[in-house]
């Protein structure tokens, strides 16, 4: 039995369509596995209404919800399970603030600066707490669903 497990957490990590569309995704995954993190688990999926719909339910009444479901539909998304120790919390850290603009001030580090647009095109996503990181990675990796462009694949 191997100890590396030991201490570790999981998020889910999330490269949007402008980031996939933008072509970021292969320096963003290297931003993360320098950052400590192991990528256990990718998949690129096209997300219809429904699934977008779901996945953000919590914002289901805000004004911006109709707007952050077109968006997020509008191009395939690369979707990771992280791990580290403290990953939901130190993902966080490294995606930086929700509005980009922002984020190019005060976190000039942070992915969402580097390719993030604006308060809505922010290029990533991130679970922002321990029970979201486990209702989000059942949501996108219990089934592996018939639409997938690229297979599931596990690198443990
Ligand atoms: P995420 O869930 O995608 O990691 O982003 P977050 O926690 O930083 O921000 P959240 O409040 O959960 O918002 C979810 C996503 O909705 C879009 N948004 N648009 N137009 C707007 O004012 C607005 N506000 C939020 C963004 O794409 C945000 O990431
Ligand atoms: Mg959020």
């Amino acid at each position: 039995p191997s100890v590396r497990c030991l201490g570790k957490e999981r998020t889910l990590g999330m490269i949007k369509p402008d980031g996939v569309s933008g072509n970021y995704a292969e320096e963003i995954k290297r931003i993360i596995v320098e950052a400590g993190f192991s990528i256990v688990k990718e998949r690129l999926t096209q997300l219809d209404k429904e699934t977008a719909s779901e996945f953000y339910e919590e914002h289901s009444l805000r004004s911006f919800f109709p707007d952050l479901v077109s968006y997020m539909t509008s191009g395939p998304v690369l979707v990771m399970v992280l791990e580290k120790r403290d990953a939901v919390t130190d993902w966080r850290g490294l995606i930086g603030p929700t509005d980009a603009q922002k984020a190019k001030i005060s976190h000039p580090h942070s992915i969402r600066a580097f390719c993030g647009k604006d308060s809505q095109r922010n290029c990533v996503h991130g679970s922002d707490s321990r029970s979201s990181a486990e209702r989000e990675i059942k949501f996108f990796f219990k089934d592996v669903v018939s639409d997938d462009i690229a297979s599931q694949h596990d690198e443990l």
